[in-house]
């Protein structure tokens, strides 16, 4: 087992533990990043460190003042002047996608029970990250970095640091452990948290409900067969009931014994292990289990110290079965970064370390990881490339800054990522691994990883068809029979009300969500229709058929039609949609208020989109802006939060001006804001997360400050200018 030997660390993280000057990001392949140290000047003289490095390592960037913007689309000029230094030589930008806590904890409990070690700076600069992250009230850490401390992420981090060689002693864990003891100790971590914590034998299996392999022996056609459950549970629940069925844990070392001292205020080999499968620390609960739940998981519980050998052998070999094929139909990058490390423990303990599986899945580990001014992290996923490079091609397109000549090479550049990243075929293992047919789709990251996502395919298409169809200059890399097999794609997600979802169609039943063991996350066991994913679908397809009339133009109508009535419905009685994967309302009510517009609906004709400005206005603050709490999220209502944010500005006056509200001064207040954000450089700092997932997580999208300012504020050059020629004539 790799040990790390003690180390010395300084009690804060202000300063980094590593030579900053020495990081560099390599983008190689189909926009894969990963972060690599230079050991010796000699290498850093070959390999210089760029602005895009210095920029995601939070250092100074050399990048000219611009002369001031005279009007909003001048500002958003100078936005792109500044945020194409950080575009890749191969045409797509990197950014960094951080923000829940909880998957340090995966990485590198789930690296050291297999083995699998870091260098000496990626050690140090975890442990950096985490002291950096730790809540400045009571040194905890929580589920997202935004969130309060939970008995998972204290308890879970404060084993990261403890593998990683830090001391007990360190301030930083001195800090933790008394607020870890304050929630309770670890006993009461939720259910994910036993798991990585059984794994590493400082919690007894006994604690943990049953995960039951068996499920996946039953006919494909049950109710609650688990490939009909959200593919990220099924993905994440495959290899976990692999290991509760072997009660895998590592071998006893002096670490594991300190940490059953560390974590628990009890005596450690006193606990009631059976009483702790529903103790969950209060702090922690986000979906409580349901009293079916509870009933149902007593049976399990029950049936668990019977089950049969030859039965549990046989589901056990069907998920290993599934195990290998995601790694392999992934390149092993697999859907995220969850699933990543566990599939890895049982590569490591099936095929072994000599394996390629082994070599492979760490290889790929490298791409979940990112270095950023606090310290190293582990991403939701190995980027968010194609989301990334959608949005701001579209903007480029929509503002005229596509057209300027000294803009022209940067958006072909663009469309070669966005042309070799749309998946041209179905997975390797396709059928026999439930996977939803890939061919034509684009993906949310890198094409290796895979996998179809309707809302990226939607955007993808759009901004091919943006550039493609839009600027002169832009030769024709994909072909019509290419963006044909993406709106095939999309024609077959629709669900029976109208809606689309998010990699997959709803398979299973709405009454699935009242057995969602996760008690952290929210609708996380099915597929569910969301208003952002049914949007990029509507538009992508409206916009297909404005170029190509003639292709399968009944069924795009009949499709259309339905997922605007889906959409209609969706809106809340006070006029927003609830957001699920931004924050929030003023998020979903740019892609909503996009998708009725291009249907032609206007703030004049319609009821819903008059409606929706109205909702947004009275969200508007004094500043001129928009400032929502991921609380929003979590509570699919209204939350303000302490600061407006540029980003939230952007969406909420975009949504205005694709409904044509007729009134100038709310725009022009919005514009007023971001532009007096706007630095002199034409960047715009970082300011509160700007994603969400399963209700409760935030995630960071670093990129949106550029391409959503850039996209409203040259929209709303425009639009103002329509509005005041209409006025005067
Ligand atoms: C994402 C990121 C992108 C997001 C959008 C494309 C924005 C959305 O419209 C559809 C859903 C999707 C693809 C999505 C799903 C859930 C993800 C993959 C994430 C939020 C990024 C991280 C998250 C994943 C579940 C994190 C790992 C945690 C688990 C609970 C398994």
């Amino acid at each position: 087992m790799a040990c790390y030997a003690p180390i010395d660390i300084p009690a804060s993280g202000k300063e980094p533990f590593t030579d900053y000057a020495r990081w560099r990001l390599r983008s190689s392949e189909d926009g894969r990043h990963t972060w690599h140290y230079l050991q010796t000047d000699e290498e850093c003289k070959a390999w210089p460190q760029t602005e895009i490095d210095r920029y995601w390592l939070g250092l100074p960037v050399d990048l000219p003042a611009l002369p001031p913007p005279e009007d909003a689309l001048d500002a958003a000029r100078n936005g792109f002047k500044f945020y194409k230094h950080l575009q890749d030589a191969d045409g797509h930008w990197a950014g960094e996608y951080g923000g829940p806590m909880f998957l340090l904890p995966g990485l590198v409990i789930g690296s050291y029970v297999s083995g699998m070690t870091f260098t000496q700076e990626e050690r140090l600069e975890i442990i950096r990250y985490l002291i950096n992250l730790a809540h400045p009230k009571d040194g905890g850490w929580g589920l997202h970095i935004e969130g309060q401390s939970t008995a998972f992420g204290t308890a879970l981090n404060y084993c990261v640091m403890r593998i990683l060689g830090v001391s007990p002693e360190h301030p930083t864990l001195v800090k933790a452990r008394a607020t870890l003891h304050k929630l309770g100790g670890a006993t009461g971590v939720p259910s994910w948290g036993k798991f990585w914590l059984s794994v590493l034998n400082v919690y007894d299996w006994e604690g943990n409900n049953s995960i039951l392999p068996e499920l996946w022996l039953f006919p494909d056609l049950t109710p609650f067969h688990p490939h009909k459950w959200w593919i990220h549970t099924r993905t994440v629940y495959i290899p976990m009931s692999y290991l509760y069925s072997l009660r895998w844990k590592m071998e006893e070392n002096d670490l594991i014994l300190a940490l059953r001292e560390e974590l628990y205020p009890q005596n450690y080999y006193s606990i009631d292990w059976p009483a702790q499968r529903n103790n969950i620390c209060h702090v922690d609960l986000y979906a409580p289990h349901t009293a079916l739940f509870d009933f149902l998981y007593s049976i399990l519980n029950t049936y668990e110290p019977c089950a049969a050998p030859p039965l549990r052998k046989l589901a056990m070999e069907r998920c290993y079965q599934l195990v290998v094929q995601e790694d392999e139909n992934t390149g092993y990058q697999t859907l995220g970064p969850v699933s990543k490390m566990i599939n890895l423990i049982i590569r490591t303990i099936v095929d072994g370390k000599e394996s390629e599986a082994y070599k492979l899945h760490m290889e790929k580990r490298a791409d979940f990881l990112w270095i950023g001014k606090e310290g190293m992290r582990m991403c939701g996923t190995n980027g968010s490339q194609l989301w990334d490079i959608a949005f701001i091609a579209q903007a480029l397109v929509e503002t005229g800054l596509g057209d300027e000549s000294e803009n022209q090479e940067s958006l072909v550049r663009a469309l070669r990522w966005l042309d070799q990243c749309q998946i041209q075929q179905n997975p390797k293992h396709f059928e026999s691994s439930y996977r939803h047919p890939t061919k034509g789709a684009w993906p949310f990251s890198t094409k290796t990883q895979g996998y179809t996502v309707s809302d990226c395919t939607g955007e993808g298409l759009k901004a091919v068809l943006y550039i493609q169809e839009h600027v002169e200059s832009t030769p024709k890399l994909v072909s019509e029979r290419r963006m044909c097999d993406s709106v095939d794609l999309l024609l077959g997600m629709q669900n029976a009300d109208g809606g689309f979802a998010s990699y997959e169609l709803i398979r299973g039943p709405e009454w699935l969500e009242k057995l969602n063991p996760a008690e952290v996350f929210g609708a996380i066991m099915i597929e569910h229709s969301y208003p952002e994913c049914t949007t990029s679908v509507i538009t992508a397809l409206s916009i297909f058929r404005k170029y190509y009339p003639k292709y399968r133009s009944a069924d795009i109508e009949t499709v259309i039609k339905r997922a605007v009535k889906y959409l209609h419905n969706a809106q809340t009685p006070e006029g927003g949609w609830v957001g699920s994967w931004g924050i929030c309302f003023t998020y979903a009510a740019q892609f909503a208020c996009e998708s009725l517009a291009l249907v032609g609906e206007t703030y004049d004709n319609s009821p819903y989109l008059r409606k929706a400005c109205e909702f947004l206005l009275s969200h508007q603050r004094a500043d001129g802006g928009w400032g929502e709490s991921y609380k929003s999220c979590e509570t699919s209502s209204w939350v303000e939060h302490e600061q407006t944010q540029v980003v939230q500005t952007s969406w909420a006056t975009m949504a205005l001006i694709y409904a044509r509200y007729p009134k100038p001064e709310p725009i022009e207040r919005a514009v007023h804001l971001v532009m007096s954000r706007q630095n002199p450089d034409g960047s715009w700092s970082q300011e509160a997360m700007e994603g969400i997932f399963n209700k409760s997580v935030t995630i960071a999208y670093p990129n949106f400050k550029f391409s959503f300012t850039i996209w409203m504020l040259g929209r709303a050059h425009h639009y103002l200018a329509e509005l005041k020629a209409r006025r005067n004539g």
